[in-house]
């Protein structure tokens, strides 16, 4: 399914007038405030985010999984899908591959295909955490980081291989997340499953193409419950930093321990310029991967306003690969999807308003209660306005989800597809 232009302009139609007056009363204000209305507007226009291919049908747990329907059921099926999300957010203009659940059959097909609908392909992801049919190794107790060579090369042969599949598609990046650890105390020798996820990283390193980048994502538990083997930014960093310039790290929103301060962990490694990529979700427990915002929005902000910061003073720190790494067990993902978003955008927003010169001046003074009111008086700014002029100069709807919904999306995806077409992923 493809949504036509003309569709999204009429049903833009009916709102456009209270969105004009809206826009104007904020850009108003804002501009009195010192603000550069379209400088915010044209940045949050350009902010593109990835689109995993595996987060386009629903998602599970061990205990279920409930299926969606209208689900796409190939790779074709799934850019159509990230389509759709990016007529109507005009955000989500990326994909971001897994491979082995997304290898596609005709390559020149399928980038026809993401170029007809303005879709890149960002940072491909490997997998090193299922078996697959035909392996002649398990990946049970590990992968790169295996008591067995024979296992470890078979893991480092597959990167090699995702690296030449999105080669062939345009991708610049490949994230690496590893399932490795242990499930008890005794079970690995912590030294040793180290050195060796560092040796075989760098024998992977050494088939990245020079324009590449690799990510390195780090999770303190799940799968295994007692150890993983890169549980944190600082094994991360040490891995990346073991493996040379091209090599970063990746922050998954939902990869902490409770209470961890993840903006300050975002912000020291752009000072650092070893901030390579982020994963988009939230959580209450653990990497929940819920709808980004839908429990921690303040703290997506205080995040925000680190990359902001970055983004501005870091040019160390390379152009980060954005993702949404979610999983939708109860909602249609797509309207997850552009719920999420939404929320990205408008965190970006909002740190965008920060005034960063009063800001420090308060800082330098220890003006503490000032800082405070500079930092909320943007996160209280109702920023909807801005995002919806974004999405009106590229073309997107006004509301994308009142859109989705009006433009009947699901149905028609069922009419063509079916009820029971099941989407590869988790
Ligand atoms: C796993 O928890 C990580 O968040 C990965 O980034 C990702 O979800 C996985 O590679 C998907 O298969
Ligand atoms: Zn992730
Ligand atoms: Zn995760």
């Amino acid at each position: 399914m493809k949504i036509q232009k003309e569709h999204i302009v009429n049903y833009n139609k009916k709102g456009i007038e209270n969105h004009n007056q809206n826009f104007d009363f904020l850009a108003n204000k804002l501009t009195n405030q010192g603000n550069d209305v379209n400088a915010i507007v044209s940045k949050l226009a350009d902010f593109q985010v990835a689109i995993p291919s595996w987060a386009l049908g629903a998602g599970g747990t061990r205990f279920g999984r409930f299926s969606f329907f209208g689900e796409p059921s190939n790779l074709e099926q799934k850019i159509e899908d990230i389509g759709v999300l990016h007529s109507l957010t005009q955000t989500a203009g990326a994909v971001s591959l897994h491979i082995p659940w997304d290898i596609p059959s005709d390559y020149n097909a399928i980038k026809e295909k993401a170029n007809a609908l303005d879709i890149k392909f960002d940072a491909v992801n490997s997998n090193t955490f299922q078996d697959q049919k035909d392996a002649s190794e398990s990946y049970k107790y590990g992968s790169l980081s295996n008591t067995s060579q024979a296992v470890r090369e078979q893991a480092i042969q597959h990167n090699l291989d995702v690296i030449k599949i999105g080669d062939k598609l345009g991708s610049k990046a490949l994230t690496v997340w590893l399932a490795d650890g242990s499930c008890f105390p005794g079970q690995n020798n912590f030294q040793t499953a180290f050195q060796n996820t560092q040796d075989s990283l760098i024998d992977i390193y050494k088939g990245l193409p020079n324009d590449w980048k690799m990510l390195v994502e780090y999770k303190p538990y799940e799968p295994n419950f007692y150890s993983t083997v890169i549980q944190d930014w600082g094994a991360s960093l040490m891995l990346a930093n073991g493996c040379g310039d091209k090599a970063y790290t990746l922050v998954d929103l939902g990869h902490h321990l409770p209470n961890s301060n993840i903006e300050q962990i975002v912000s020291i490694l752009q000072l650092k310029g070893k901030l390579g990529g982020f994963h988009f979700n939230d959580s209450k427990y653990g990497d929940d991967d819920l709808t980004v915002g839908s429990i921690k929005p303040y703290a997506l902000f205080l995040i925000f306003n680190e990359l902001v910061y970055g983004m501005q003073n870091n040019p160390q720190n390379p152009d980060l690969a954005w993702m949404i790494d979610a999983s939708h067990n109860v909602k249609d993902p797509l309207e997850d999807l552009i719920q999420s978003l939404e929320a990205i955008q408008e965190a970006y927003a909002k740190a965008l308003l920060i005034d960063q010169a009063a800001l420090k001046a308060a800082q330098i003074d220890n003006d503490v209660v000032k800082c405070q009111e500079i930092l909320q008086g943007a996160y209280r700014t109702d920023v909807r306005p801005l995002l919806e002029k974004a999405r009106l100069e590229r073309g997107g709807a006004l509301s994308p989800i009142q859109a989705y919904r009006a433009l009947d999306v699901r149905n028609s995806l069922i009419k063509e597809r079916g009820k029971n077409t099941v989407a590869t992923g988790l």
